[in-house]
């Protein structure tokens, strides 16, 4: 056996081909520019997170002792704007879109590399203002900027963040163009539609929301901004203007943009989860179009966000029935998940682990969506911490999980090294219990009456954020864990060889790292998507399977390393 597939020749990978910083800095290939996107996040994530321990410190006793009120305001809406737009919007689509779509289907790069790049500075850009805003003082909106506080009352720097998100935004129309053109135009011969990864599906579920939502949101801001400036009277009711105009605009956008986050995620566990169990995908068609069904439905319940707001009881009745209807779909993958799992080989290593808790986070998270959906229920539940574990499970708990999952999963694709699999089990384990701890109680608190973001309350509800604070340091640790061995692994890490996961996917048949420019030949598809051998599914675990034989193929890569 020869060294070629396990360390390509530097020239030929992706990492190594340029070195200069300005090669990086100029890129067009998707792959480096994805993982520029991931440097990025990875700041914002630790910015946003610093605002989470803010808010957690301040939560341990009932008075207002670390932060004054007027701060507690600005610690969250810093959370809440780094982590909503800065981080879980673009999170899984920047990255792992970026570097998986092509690979994917069979192309050298996405259809616009130039854009892309432009895409990733116009992020850039608008991290730039918003941080500043952060820098300058911070402001007190909340990461929904509800008018009139917003436009009139508010006096941090509403008109600098907001301008940021603005900008934002261009860059997510930017990524979904490119990334709907790319799989209408770049797919392989073979590559049909229904031969597509489910995460391609949901990439291009995702990008549809993101051409066709963004641009409300986009107005929405300025409309704002042109309120602070020029005293317009848009939303402000002395002026002539409706604030409750901004919560319909905002809720049009926002909540299609809760899917932007949760389908790229969707996509990740099908990817996941068929690999982890090795039996075809049960339902793929249904799978595919449920991303689809959710893309569009997603579009007509914004209403549910507004429930008390004194909308016409008419309204309300349907909202709540037509947000009741998007959990169809999401349980269709759900189901379609676990029968895949059902008679699957499985073999319980990190990137598995993952999903298996994402599953259980997201049917959590998703059932509490429906309970918030019933009208009656939401009057009484309504900006308590109830809708805070919500969307923490589904925002955190999924997404969140998902890319956790993916990184462990593609990494060996990404770096072409493997990383230490205890440790990777012991993190996502951790991050499990950690999340749980954390977010759970808030259910039985925001039930119980607890208002969301107050800065002091009721003592009788200290013990349920005692236990709530309390998992914040153990889900930190669940994250930050992976920081080290992957970090380590970077330099130490065996060499991982095209495909340790013995995974289908054209991502799986080119090197470790991938060559610049993705697959040396003209690749041509003849086969299904996770066309799994018959005889790997359907027997049960036997004593030798192909995780073990994979493990094998490791260790002479190690041995043929070693002997260089
Ligand atoms: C079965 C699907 C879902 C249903 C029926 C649902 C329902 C709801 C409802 C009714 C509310 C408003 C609660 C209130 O303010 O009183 C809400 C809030 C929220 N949901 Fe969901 N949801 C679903 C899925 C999702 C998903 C997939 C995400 C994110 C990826 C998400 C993120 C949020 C967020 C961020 C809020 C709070 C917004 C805020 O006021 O700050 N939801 N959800
Ligand atoms: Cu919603």
């Amino acid at each position: 056996m020869t060294d070629a597939p396990l360390a390509p020749p530097r020239s030929e990978n992706f990492l190594t081909a340029k070195e200069t910083i300005r090669s990086w800095f100029l890129t067009i290939d998707h792959k480096r520019i994805a993982l520029l996107y991931a440097a990025a996040l990875f700041v914002f994530f630790f910015i946003g997170a610093a605002g989470a321990a803010v808010i957690r410190i301040e939560m341990l006793t009932p008075q207002g002792d670390v932060v004054s009120a007027e701060g507690y305001n600005r610690a969250f809406t810093l959370h809440g704007v780094i982590m909503v737009w800065f981080f879980l919007v673009p999170l899984i689509p920047t990255t792992f879109g970026n570097f998986l779509l092509p690979l994917m289907l069979g192309a050298k790069d996405l259809a616009f590399p130039r854009l892309n790049l432009a895409s990733w500075y116009v992020f850039m850009i608008s991290g730039v203002f918003t941080l500043a805003a952060i820098w300058l003082g911070g402001l007190e909106t909340g990461w929904t900027f509800y008018t009139p506080l917003s436009a009139v009352y508010a006096d941090g720097w509403v008109t600098l963040a907001i301008l940021g998100v603005f900008i934002s935004g261009f860059s997510s129309i930017f990524t979904g163009i490119n990334f709907i053109v790319t799989t209408h135009t770049l797919r392989a011969p073979g590559m049909t539609w229904f031969r597509m990864p489910l995460f391609v599906w949901s990439l291009y579920a995702t990008s549809l929301v993101m051409v066709l939502a963004t641009p409300v949101l986009a107005i929405t801001l300025l409309l704002i901004l042109a309120e602070r400036a020029f005293g317009i009277g848009v939303f402000d009711p002395t002026l002539g203007g409706d604030p409750l105009l901004f919560q319909h605009l905002f809720w049009f956008y926002s909540h299609p943009a809760v899917y932007i986050m949760i389908l790229p995620a969707f996509g990740v566990i099908s990817e996941l989860v068929t690999a982890g169990a090795r039996n075809r995908v049960f339902g793929y068609k249904f799978i595919a179009f449920s991303s689809l069904a959710i893309a569009i439905l997603g579009f007509m319940v914004w209403g549910h966000h507004m429930f008390t707001t004194g909308q016409s009881m008419y309204a309300g009745i349907v909202f709540s029935f037509l947000s009741f209807l998007v959990a169809v779909p999401s349980a269709v993958k759900a189901y379609n998940w676990a029968a895949t799992l059902y008679k699957g080989r499985i073999t319980l290593n990190t990137p598995f682990l993952y999903a298996l808790g994402f599953i259980a986070l997201f049917v959590f998270g998703g059932l509490t969506g429906v309970i918030l959906a019933a009208l009656a229920v939401d009057l009484h539940v309504h900006d308590s911490y109830f809708v805070v574990a919500h969307f923490h499970y589904i925002m955190v708990g999924a997404a969140v999980t998902a890319f956790m999952g993916a990184v462990h999963f593609w990494w060996p694709k990404v770096t072409g090294r493997l990383y230490n699999e205890h440790l990777g089990r012991a993190s996502a384990i951790l991050l499990w219990i950690g999340f749980n701890l954390t977010f759970f109680p808030q259910f039985i608190m925001g039930y119980l009456g607890m208002p969301r973001r107050y800065h002091a309350y009721d003592p009788e509800f200290q013990v349920w954020h005692l236990l709530s604070s309390a998992g914040t340091p153990i889900l930190a640790m669940g994250y930050l864990l992976p920081v080290f061995y992957l970090g380590w692994s970077l330099y130490n890490g065996r060499p991982a060889g095209p495909n340790p996961w013995r995974a289908q996917g054209l991502e799986w048949t080119v090197s470790s790292p991938p060559p610049e420019h993705n697959f040396h030949g003209p690749v041509k598809v003849t086969r299904e998507a996770y066309d799994y051998p018959k005889e790997d599914a359907y027997k049960g675990p036997l004593p030798r399977d192909a995780w073990r034989e994979a493990e094998d193929d490791r260790e002479e890569g190690q041995a043929a390393e070693d002997r260089r």
